[in-house]
């Protein structure tokens, strides 16, 4: 179990407080202490020392005791009790973003809706619309807010994925039967969501191999259970499949599990017209009706004996590789070793959880040379925004942590916030003073195409910008990014220098894969960034990472691989 699922349960907890009208600070405590939580991005059986608990900020011991019984026992009695409080299948209605507490307790009361479904079935049959406060946008928002619970939960993000497949990857790879073991499909690939887990062994001893990984603790149900495949489900939900091979199949095993299907419908097409035949076991040489297996150890050697150039897992799409590798054109992809800093993270100055010393320190240990320490501004109140004020208390404290530091930089940024007209939250004169500015909206969603274009172009055009954070504002699970009208954002972006985000937050990764290739052909430079509230996640890094490379950047198409002076020449500070 990942700490993503006891993040969960609190989350509820809370929701099923705000329902109930009790203490809203006992529901906000429960609210911080899930994301806390959550923003450890570990798995949970590490977090059951107490005292260690205690350290995560607003833990304290009624609530680590709670963690340790969900670690210990995978449920928590409270939470069982209150949910039985409530009406049955309400707690699903409060998942559903855009339903506040009081219409959910409104359609369970008026109209016995007891689970989305049937919420879904009213709306249809227009019974919401009748309702007190319910206008006809209101139904519109919630069908919009049921579909978008759906769609995530058919589909998890990468983030999560990867902790997932972790917690059978470990495990498996201590046994010694076990020759290599490898992530594949969408994972490999470091596609923004997927659907299932899908990982490959290497043993001689494939009832072992079977046999542990059905016994892990991660699963909850086994779904299918024979010689060299099995498929499980985690107590989360989450499908995991498992194929044992022998090690002559590897290479051709890993290409065709890593996919994707396009991709390899692609490559077995080529492989005919060279009179051969590619398949999960190997590759095959034809002759009249005679087969002989050629050796496929390799993904390289498979590549090579098709005439291709070997192609990176993040670009097997069928998006235009194949056709490059076979002329050894492929781009140089960016690596996470090419990064040398990061453009967006928060300190407890605004909505971050630490301070700038310890966020600076994890920058460091991670190899970089610099990280933009970008609080959000004064009207964002919610997240602590900073009044210009607080602004110079910061910059005093950014001064004085530079001067004592060696080959690393603090750079006083900020994360300002573009109004409904295109404005920007501070002066000019304020701006001016930060060493990288990012601009991003963060309300009015629900203005036109036109109008959020004409925002976001405006403060490209400002000569204080450097970068424009989230661009499109989609949250996986929760909402779609407004709307946007790329051309015109990557022109103003490359007329006037504005680099454009990827943001490695799991459930942004904003701008996209395409969109970011996109960008790159219209002359935009990326940055690469995290959105970091914790030290710990800093390590969004590699998702961010992981979009460039799907978007087929190199290391000239982004500012993280600048040093520190070479980018402020490049923001002319
Ligand atoms: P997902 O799970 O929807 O996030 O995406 P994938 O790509 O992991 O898809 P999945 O799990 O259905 O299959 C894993 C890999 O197996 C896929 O990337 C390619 C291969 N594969 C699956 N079905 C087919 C197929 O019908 N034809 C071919 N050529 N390959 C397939
Ligand atoms: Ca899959």
């Amino acid at each position: 179990m990942i700490s993503k699922a006891i993040a969960k349960i609190f989350r509820n907890i809370a929701r099923i407080l705000e329902f109930k009208g009790e203490n809203v600070f006992r529901m906000r405590a429960y609210e911080r202490a899930a994301q806390n939580i959550e923003s450890l991005n570990q798995d949970a059986r590490d977090l059951i020392n107490e005292n260690q608990l205690r350290l995560i900020p607003g833990i304290g011991p009624d609530l680590s005791g709670k963690i340790i019984e969900i670690v210990k026992t995978g449920k928590l009695r409270f939470y069982d009790e209150l949910r039985k409080t409530i009406p049955q299948g309400l707690m699903d209605l409060l998942n559903v973003p855009s339903l506040g507490p009081k219409h959910a307790k409104l359609f369970s009361e008026e109209l016995k809706i007891k689970s989305i479904a049937g919420l879904k079935k009213a709306a249809g049959q227009g019974k919401l619309s009748g309702l007190k406060g319910i206008k006809e946008k209101t139904v519109e928002n919630i069908l919009k807010g049921i579909a978008l619970l759906e769609k995530g939960r058919q589909r998890m993000d990468l983030d999560t994925a990867m902790l997932r497949a972790d917690e059978f990857i470990k495990p498996l790879k201590a046994h010694d039967y076990v020759k290599k073991i490898t992530a594949c499909g969408s994972l490999r690939r470091m596609k923004e969501t997927i659907r299932d887990i899908d990982i490959l062994v290497v043993s001689d001893s494939r009832n072992k191999v079977i046999e542990a990984f059905t016994k892990l603790p991660a699963v909850k149900d086994i779904t299918a259970k024979g010689e060299s495949k099995s498929s499980v489900i985690t107590d989360e939900g989450a499908q995991v499949d498992l194929r044992v091979v022998e090690e002559k199949s590897y290479g051709a095993a890993l290409i065709y599990f890593t996919g994707s299907k396009n991709f390899n419908i692609k490559i077995r097409q080529l492989a005919i017209k060279k009179n051969l035949k590619v398949n999960e076991y190997g590759v095959f040489k034809l002759k009249g009706n005679k087969e002989t297996c050629l050796p496929g150890r390799t993904e390289e050697e498979i590549f090579k004996r098709l005439g291709l150039s070997f192609i990176e897992p993040e670009l097997r799409e069928d998006r235009g590789e194949v056709e490059l590798a076979a002329q050894n054109k492929l781009p140089e992809l960016v690596s996470l070793k090419d990064i040398k800093g990061d453009f967006h993270s928060h300190s407890k100055y605004s909505d971050g959880q630490q301070s700038i010393p310890e966020m600076a320190e994890a920058a460091r240990q991670s190899g970089y040379t610099y990280l933009n320490i970008s609080d959000h501004s004064q009207s964002l109140k919610v997240a602590g925004g900073l009044s210009i004020k607080e602004l110079k208390e910061k910059k005093r404290e950014v001064d004085k942590l530079n001067s004592r530091m060696r080959n690393f930089r603090i750079l006083f940024g900020t994360e300002v916030d573009i109004d409904a007209e295109g404005n920007l939250d501070y002066p000019d004169s304020v701006l001016a003073e930060f060493d990288v500015v990012l601009a991003a909206i963060h309300s009015g969603f629900k203005q036109s195409e036109t109008q959020n274009t004409k925002r976001l172009v405006s403060a490209c055009k400002n000569k204080n910008v450097d970068i424009i954070a989230h661009p499109t504002g989609r949250l996986w699970g929760t909402r779609d990014g407004y709307g946007v009208d790329f051309h015109q954002l990557f022109k103003a972006a490359s007329d006037y220098g504005t680099a454009l985000e990827i943001n490695g937050y799991p459930l942004r990764l904003d701008l996209n894969d395409t969109h970011a290739r996109q960008a790159k052909e219209k002359g935009v430079k990326l940055a690469i960034s995290t959105d970091a509230h914790s030290a710990s996640q800093l390590n969004y890094m590699r998702l961010g990472v992981a979009t460039a490379r799907r978007g087929w950047l190199t290391k000239n198409d982004l500012l993280n691989t600048l040093s520190y002076e070479e980018l402020m020449k490049f923001f002319q500070k």
